[in-house]
């Protein structure tokens, strides 16, 4: 496909458009007084804007017009205004003085900041919590009427194809915080709840739906499928209410095809145009690399994520206003508590730091972490605040650690060597010294783009809890991917849908609710129980959630560290060897005096120190007791 012609195209559709309506979008769709971004760029579409407004007037107090940009579109107009710090809520006459026309008006609402910011809402999110990442089309139907609209450009909502639609939404997850709530976790993170008016894409012969929402074509929409804005609102403060948080999924690296402003482009380098289609490399060793051609840094960044998703360049300050103004404004509507940043990398470093800072600015308390999909430890910590001497740097809290997640899985899958399994995990940590706070990483075992852990693990339940153990007791803020609890399966194969499938229970004729106890098989509710009893108790342990971490080298395939603080120590030891190990303590004394006993914080047992055994595969969380 070649980029340029999608220009032309899109003109020539506007052109059609143009005398059939005078439907008017301003984007933000409102504001707010008392804003650190007070100085705001009013984006306004509508066809034939920029050729009839020949003045812009506005009266209101502390509200002042700076400038009017006009772009290569006929169709927008891009306001620049600046809000005083005193100027008072309330609805802002916008004024469009038309050739032969009556003018447009416009009201812009103003509204007053919310006082609960930092403390009800917009909260933060921290080593103390535990992430719960799902997607809304596969956790829970909650409305079945809101599975699909005539008016939207896919219509297929069909549970037996992995690749369509299955009508999960925000109702469903309302439904089910109190489940959340048992299974101990804090905080909501779902793929993004944005708009995706997608028509069905073809990718590799096989017809595909959005419903990951990945590929937004209107952020300012939630999509009316999950619900709309009302109910993501509502969402979040029910989850609020019961003491969960909530992590929106942000993507500013690229947007669906049919995105209203890529289908009527503002100009033509509101994205990254090549001669002819060019997609990125997925590298991101180009941007960390000191000996890297130009050429690759530019492929790696501007080249596009998939064809059906145009790369935007955030070097065209319209387009970085657009998204920072959006994610304060998201920010600020729904009081989310943080933002996972989709293909961090992928996206123009310096706007990356921009829109980072404006919020933060905005919202101190807020949490950004993002998808740094790497290989190594090195290049993880370039793309947040690390301890590098280096010219640039990225001012991202934390990203989703990568080089861990591996390390974790080749430790449950890879036998004991000096380089090998669980020194794995071992040499991974011991490299955190180049982040700044390796303790806002996401840390996870697998996520919506992974093979599902319990597959990965060969379905042994032994493994499945060792890695548990270290998910919800290692530094970083924890995340586990819906259905980890109840030991849901499969590897990518044949495609990502095969890690996506719904949530048993969730759709109102399940023949099981996996989301009850009654539902689930034994085997299942052991692990539910397992998780459960480990992150409630995580909760009440200062040690694990905000205390340090000292690591011991492996040896027999033993893996031996400590979390403690003043108040209290906590011991996870876990055997990858392939023999019993009947343990010496003396090479732990630094942490171990003081000490005699061990209580299993599953099971509550508590043991001597003396005489104690660990089998192959065994692994345990153990509060150490005088
Ligand atoms: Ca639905
Ligand atoms: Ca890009």
């Amino acid at each position: 496909m070649k980029k340029i012609f999608l220009f032309s195209i899109c003109l020539a559709l506007t052109g059609i458009s143009f005398s059939q309506n005078e439907k008017i979008n301003v984007y933000p769709t409102h504001w707010w007084v008392g804003m650190k971004w007070s100085q705001l760029q009013l984006m306004i579409h509508s066809p034939g804007l920029k050729t009839s407004v020949q003045n812009v007037e506005i009266k209101y107090p502390g509200v002042k017009l700076v400038k009017v940009n006009r772009t290569e579109s006929p169709n927008y107009l891009f306001l620049d205004i600046s809000i005083a710090s005193a100027a008072r809520p309330g609805i802002v006459k916008i004024k469009l003085n038309r050739k032969n026309k009556q003018p447009l008006l416009l009201n812009y609402e103003l509204k007053l900041k919310n006082k609960e910011d930092g403390k009800s809402r917009v909260q933060g999110v921290t080593s103390k919590d535990l992430v719960y990442l799902l997607m809304p089309d596969r956790f829970s139907n909650g409305d079945p009427g809101n599975d699909f609209f005539t008016d939207m450009r896919d219509t297929g909502h069909d549970r037996k194809n992995p690749f369509d639609r299955h009508g999960g939404d925000l109702q469903g997850v309302i439904n089910h915080l109190d489940y959340l709530k048992e299974l101990g976790v804090t905080t909501i993170w779902m793929t993004p709840v944005n708009e995706n008016d997608m028509a069905r894409t073809n990718e590799g012969g096989t017809s595909r739906s959005t419903y990951h929402g990945y590929a937004i074509t209107d952020q300012y929409n939630v999509d009316k499928r999950f619900g709309g804005n009302a109910l993501y609102k509502k969402m979040v403060e029910a989850s609020h209410a019961k003491g969960l948080k909530v992590i929106q999924d942000a993507v500013y690296n690229h947007v669906g095809i049919d995105h209203w402003f890529i289908r009527d482009m503002p100009m033509k380098d509101w994205v990254n145009q090549w001669p002819e289609y060019t997609n990125t490399s997925y590298r991101d060793n180009p941007l960390v690399d000191p000996y890297a051609s130009k050429y690759d840094k530019e492929i790696s960044v501007n080249g596009w994520f998939t064809p059906f998703m145009p790369d935007l360049n955030q070097r065209n300050p319209y387009v970085s206003n657009f998204l920072i103004q959006y994610s304060i404004w998201a920010t600020e509507e729904f009081g989310i508590d943080g933002w996972r940043v989709d293909t961090y990398f992928y996206s123009d470093s310096l706007f990356l730091n921009k829109i980072n800072d404006a919020l933060i600015l905005e919202f101190p308390k807020l949490t950004v972490f993002g998808e740094a999909w790497v290989q190594s430890v090195v290049n993880s910590a370039y793309f947040s605040q690390n301890n590098y001497n280096i010219s640039f740097k990225h001012n991202l809290q934390g990203v989703t650690d990568f080089p861990l997640h591996f390390a974790m899985l080749d430790g449950l899958t890879q036998p004991f060597g000096w380089t090998e399994g669980v020194n794995k995990v071992y040499m991974t940590l011991a490299q955190d010294l180049v982040y700044k706070n390796p303790n806002r990483n996401s840390i996870f075992l697998d996520n919506h783009d992974l093979n599902r852990y319990y597959s990965v693990v060969g379905e042994d339940f032994e493994k499945y809890k060792m890695g548990i153990n270290w998910l919800l007791t290692l530094r970083g803020i924890p995340e586990i991917y819906y259905g980890t609890e109840i030991l849901m399966k499969n590897f990518k194969s044949p495609t990502d849908a095969a890690v996506r499938e719904d949530f048993p229970g969730g759709w109102q004729n399940d023949s099981l609710d996996k989301f009850l106890a009654s539902g689930r098989t034994k085997k299942e509710n052991e692990a539910f129980d397992y998780v459960s009893k480990l992150a409630h108790f995580r909760k009440t342990s200062s040690a694990i959630t905000a205390g340090h971490l000292m690591q011991y080298v492996p040896v027999n395939g033993v893996y031996v560290y400590f979390r403690y603080d003043s108040k209290q120590t906590i011991m996870v030891i876990s055997n990858t060897g392939t023999n019993p190990i009947q343990m010496d303590w003396a090479s732990y004394s630094e942490r171990l005096s003081g000490f005699s006993n061990i209580r299993n914080v599953i099971t509550g047992e508590v043991k001597s120190l003396a005489g104690f055994e660990i089998k192959p595969k065994e692994s345990y969380v153990f509060e150490l007791q005088k």
